[in-house]
């Protein structure tokens, strides 16, 4: 692994080397937006990521964050508003009056967003603190720097009196770069938290609760368990776009790591899994193929039918998420849902205790 990683990016091995975990890297352009790791580190993990994605069997996978390019987020924007794809709209008519009550209940100046991307779900928050007399300052944090570099002056332009901030980072690993909570809310907003597996999904509530103090909250949105035919038609829309976004995964292989992927030649794939309760995305080579990764170090050899995983997006039920909160540090304290169930928003807080683990 090591070797790998080396020979590949020898070149800037020493600045990736010289900067620790946590450390934060400003950049040039505006020091509001912080990176948690060089380009150089970034691209070592990327390569660690998709080469360890690879080799996995029987079903090799990418992660999802990999999506994410500019092209990649132009295409989820466009999936948000496609008649099939309810998750979006149901959330945003679910916000303002959950944002009003999370406000009153946690009484927050500070708000950060996760997996904040291109969107702008974050001025109802702003809005709703705003109109309490609360709002100090905001942080957007998300994996994509180009998402973040347009969306955080628009944001400061918007409001002049808000201290905004921005961080490029992974919501698994790099929370503590918020540092200590108080008077904070954390909106985790649009389903994101679907493409955690949900083995990992106590260990990210426990470090969010690690930059909240007592009484702050994390407003969480949930997808939530309903018939296969909506949720698989939300998946597989008719105009295509979700397939496109699937593909465009390979392509951000092709340009970030060298691969020689044809995403044409790859089918769209999406299917509820109903016992694990996730929505789960494939690609399907057409037919038998060898694909290079060299700045992965890895090689793909699929027969015809052969798939690779792109994604899960898990759908959740309230006592499903009440199990992986427990001992985490946070309990549920309010569920805001729609007519229908499809959607919900759940408002968690920081107990006393520490959290266990
Ligand atoms: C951005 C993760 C919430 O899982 O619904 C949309 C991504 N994938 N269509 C989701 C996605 C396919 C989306 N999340």
């Amino acid at each position: 692994m090591k070797t790998f990683l080396r020979s590949t990016y020898s070149s800037q091995s020493d600045r990736a080397e010289s900067s620790k975990s946590l450390m934060l890297t400003q950049t040039a352009r505006d020091p509001a937006l912080r990176r948690m790791r060089s380009e150089a580190q970034e691209r070592a993990l990327t390569a660690a990521e998709v080469h360890a994605g690879l080799l996995a069997r029987p079903l090799p996978c990418l992660p999802s964050k990999f999506f994410y390019d500019h092209r990649g987020s132009v295409l989820f924007d466009r999936i948000t508003r496609l008649p099939e794809y309810y998750l979006t709209r149901t959330e945003e008519a679910l916000l303002p009056e959950a944002a009003r009550d999370a406000v009153a209940r946690v009484g927050p100046r500070h708000l950060v967003e996760l997996g904040s991307g291109l969107g702008t779900k974050v001025r109802t928050l702003l809005g709703a603190m705003s109109t309490a007399g609360l709002l100090d300052s905001c942080t957007l944090f998300d994996v994509s720097e180009p998402a973040l570099a347009q969306s955080l002056p628009r944001l400061a332009a918007e409001r002049p009196g808000l201290r905004t901030s921005a961080i490029v980072g992974d919501f698994l690993t790099d929370l503590g770069a918020l540092g200590p909570g108080g008077s904070r809310l954390i909106a985790f907003l649009g389903s994101t938290i679907g493409n955690i597996h949900p083995r990992d999904v106590p260990g990210f509530f426990r470090s969010a609760a690690s930059v909240l103090a007592e009484g702050d909250g994390l407003l969480v949105g949930l997808d939530l368990v309903k018939d296969r035919a909506r949720l698989e038609a939300a998946y597989n829309d008719a105009q295509g776009v979700t397939a496109e976004f699937n593909r465009n995964i390979l392509r951000v292989m092709n340009a970030r790591l060298g691969a020689d992927f044809d995403p044409e030649a790859f089918e769209h794939v999406a299917f509820y899994d109903a016992e694990a309760a996730w929505i789960e995305m494939r690609l399907r080579a057409a037919r038998a193929c060898r694909v290079r990764v060299p700045g992965a170090e890895a090689e793909l050899v699929l027969p015809g039918g052969g798939e690779i995983r792109t994604e899960i997006s898990c759908k959740y039920t309230r006592p499903a998420v009440e199990a992986l909160l427990a001992a985490t540090g946070l309990r549920l304290e309010e569920w805001y849902t729609d007519a229908d169930a499809l959607f919900a928003l759940a408002l968690m807080r920081r107990t006393a205790e520490r959290s266990a683990g």
